[in-house]
């Protein structure tokens, strides 16, 4: 590829980088040289991922505790960061989770508040506050992490599938609001990916979080930090606007074939 975009000293903000996806990212990221901000509610999951990386690969990270769910800690946590920290050049939006598998009318109201305030409103609030800077500096990558749900409804998914469909509609209000500018958006929307996600969704449930990967081989959350590093990587000119990656066994939300 032409002009590959070198990650090297890029500040980086990922959310959510206490597991999974997030976490995967990060060591990418750090992999390819990039300085990290890291953010979750589990902050000594982040102190210790910092402590790996910052050994393994001799790069720069800031972590701090942060829940994208309340606003004014969003607010704060953003204001505070360092001067150094301060120039944010790609913006990884990646908390998220599912609650429940329920039919509509047994859905718990407490389950689709967490997801709309997690999945909607905490990308919402992140992006407005480091938005401006990369529009006042006219450059900057936003990558959201969507989903295939996002792409489809599957029975039981209602409130996370309208969840991940809002991401989607976001990330394409973002590139038109951004267009005319140098700035890029990006959603990266995985299929199933072996993760904490699962286990989240069925609230500690091992067996019923095990269930999905049963018999297939799902993606690796180093999968999808491949893709995401592909996509900031890319030359300015070129912005991957979304990626729909489904492992080989999967061909819709829903679909799956089992050995
Ligand atoms: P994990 O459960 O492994 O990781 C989720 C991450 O989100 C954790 O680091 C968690 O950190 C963080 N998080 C959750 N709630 C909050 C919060 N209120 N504030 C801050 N951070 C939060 O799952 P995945 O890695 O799989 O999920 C990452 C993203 O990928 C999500 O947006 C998910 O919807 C999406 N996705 C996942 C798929 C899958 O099959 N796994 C498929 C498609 C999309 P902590 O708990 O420490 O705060
Ligand atoms: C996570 C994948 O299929 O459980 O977004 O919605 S799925």
């Amino acid at each position: 590829m032409s002009n590959k975009i070198s990650l090297k000293n890029k500040i980086v903000l990922i959310t959510g980088a206490s597991s999974g996806i997030g976490y995967a990212c990060a060591e990418r990221f750090a992999q390819a040289g990039a300085k990290l901000l890291l953010c979750a509610r589990r902050i000594e999951r982040l102190e210790k991922l910092a402590e790996e990386l910052i050994n393994k690969y001799k790069v720069a990270i800031h972590y701090f505790q942060l829940d994208v769910t309340k606003e004014a800690e969003i607010t704060t946590q953003i204001n505070a960061l360092p001067a150094e920290w301060r120039v944010i050049d790609i913006l990884v939006n990646n908390a998220g989770l599912a609650r429940g598998l329920n039919n509509f009318q047994e859905g718990s109201t407490q389950d689709w508040n967490e997801m709309i305030d997690t999945n909607l409103k905490g990308l919402l609030f992140v992006t407005r506050q480091v938005l401006p800077g990369m529009v006042a500096r006219n450059a900057g990558h936003i990558i959201n992490i969507g989903s295939v749900a996002g792409h489809e409804i599957y029975p039981k998914g209602n409130v996370y599938c309208a969840t991940k469909h809002a991401v989607k509609a976001l990330t394409q209000g973002l590139r038109m609001d951004l267009l005319g500018t140098n700035l890029r958006v990006t959603s990266i929307d995985p299929g199933m990916v072996h993760t904490e996600f699962s286990l989240v969704r069925f609230k500690g449930d091992q067996t019923l979080a095990e269930n999905p990967y049963k018999g297939l081989k799902p993606l690796t959350a180093e999968d999808i930090a491949d893709a995401i590093i592909y996509s900031a990587s890319c030359p300015p000119h070129v912005n991957i606007s979304e990626m729909l990656i489904m492992p080989t066994a999967q061909a819709a939300a829903t679909l799956v074939h089992r050995e």
